[in-house]
């Protein structure tokens, strides 16, 4: 990883380049997004079943979209027991955080006689997007947990998971038990921009859901662009990126693994660190290289970390934390000597990672929170997936008559400022009586 002095135009210009390179898109391919959801609009299942067949599964017929109770029953057998156990303990886990921010109905009465609050319902479905990542190599089971939990917890009556076919026309077992274990009630093997566009316009197959959330590639986050509004959407998000904040006292191998952990998802994953000493800049950028060695999926990282890979030398704490709350990363973590207190500088983070025992990892898969997080500077304005997402806040107002007559003058003076005789008037006949 390339080390750069922060502060110079070298410097931040890759920053900029970091934070910019997710979401962006070309004109084209926004069109030819839009043009993929007229079709489906238009042509239903046919459609679908058109894409599917040229880009993913090329014997699937629209007929063999739902996963059948036959394949659920297969999946079962075909898992061990350790990824039972395992998906258990995060389910529980998930479940437990979620329910804990959960938003209840309220009322209260500000005035006597009058009574304003907010009722809280959940949409009545939900379609879940479970990207296919690299043919289906990389099956994300714990995204079902994360975008399904949520629903779950909300108490959403019907959630429908889209997901990739492989080639041959299957989905992945553990996708499948993950599934059914957080109780989806549909699931279609219809990914991409065509699965977008039959869960916000509804297919003869597919019905038509109220609300759609989790990640995928530019696609994906495209066509929810394009159906935000017909139907809800959670947020836009792209590649995943880690930023890391370590003064002299951190360990630079746990920084390289963890730094690591998010460049292996994507060719347009970020991984940066920003730290005080430039002894650890030079230890981590050379156990990096040393690690990546070591996975895999090494390919996908040293692309990852060529284009989108950057250490920053800070010179001070205060510098570092500018530079975090600039990029608004997805995550971050900080090796520091007191994150707790380090914290109260942190503004804009999708989701923070406190101390050297608290990998990112640990929060993509237990540790409660959510792992669908705004990326590519959305942690300005957005945050963690969450029950929020399924719940609507209806208001309610309620007056007594006392209540009305106090404030009723008032209510037809802005009617008469505003020209709007009729709002006056169904103030004015309730003055009548009087
Ligand atoms: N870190 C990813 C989520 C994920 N990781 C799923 C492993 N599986 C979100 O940025
Ligand atoms: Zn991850």
């Amino acid at each position: 990883m390339k080390i750069y002095t922060s502060g110079t135009p070298e410097a931040d210009r890759r920053l900029d380049r970091i934070i910019n390179r997710g979401l962006d898109y070309t004109p084209e391919q926004l069109h030819q997004v839009a043009a993929i959801v007229a079709d489906v609009k238009k042509n239903g299942d046919k459609a679908l079943e058109r894409y599917t067949r040229q880009f993913d599964a090329p014997k699937l017929a629209a007929s063999g979209f739902r996963v059948t109770a036959a394949e659920m029953a297969g999946a079962a057998k075909e898992v061990d027991r350790s990824f039972v156990k395992a998906i258990n303990r995060a389910i529980g886990q998930v479940s437990e955080f979620h329910a804990m921010g959960l938003e209840k109905t309220w009322t209260a009465e500000p005035r006597p006689g009058v009574v304003v609050g907010k009722k809280v319902t959940p949409v009545d479905s939900a379609g879940i997007y479970v990207p296919g990542a690299t043919g289906g190599r990389t099956p994300l089971v714990s995204t079902v947990l994360m975008g399904a939990i949520p629903a779950k917890t909300a108490g959403v009556r019907r959630i429908v998971m889209v997901t990739p076919p492989r080639q041959d026309g299957t989905v992945n077992p553990h996708l499948l038990v993950a599934a059914k274990k957080v109780g989806v009630h549909e699931i279609y093997k219809v990914g991409s921009a065509w699965a977008i566009a039959a869960l916000a316009h509804g297919t003869k197959t597919i019905a038509r859901v109220d609300m759609i959330a989790g990640p995928g590639n530019i696609y994906v986050a495209l066509a929810k662009k394009i159906v935000a509004g017909t139907v809800g959407i959670d947020m836009m998000a792209g590649p995943s990126e880690i930023l890391v904040v370590a003064d002299g006292s951190a360990d630079p191998r746990y920084i390289a693994a963890d730094l690591l952990s998010q460049a292996e998802h994507d060719a347009l994953s970020a991984a940066v660190l920003v730290t005080t000493s430039m002894k650890v800049a030079r230890a981590v950028s050379d156990e990096v290289k040393r690690q990546t060695t070591g996975i895999s999926r090494w390919q996908i990282a040293r692309k990852a970390l060529a284009a989108y890979g950057a250490v920053f030398v800070v010179k001070s704490k205060k510098e570092a934390f500018a530079l975090v709350n600039r990029f608004a990363p997805e995550h971050l973590e900080l090796h520091t000597k007191n994150p707790e207190k380090d914290l109260d500088q942190i503004r804009n983070a999708g989701a923070v990672f406190l101390g050297p025992y608290t990998p990112e990892p640990i929060g993509d898969y237990v540790a409660g929170p959510n792992h669908t997080l705004p990326t590519s500077g959305c942690a300005r304005f957005a945050s963690a997936l969450s029950t929020a997402h399924f719940l609507k806040r209806t208001s309610i107002v309620s007056y007594s008559k006392a209540a009305f007559l106090s404030e009723a003058a008032d209510v037809m003076r802005i009617a008469a400022v505003e020209g709007l005789d009729a709002h006056a008037n169904a103030v004015g006949v309730r003055l009548e009586e009087e």
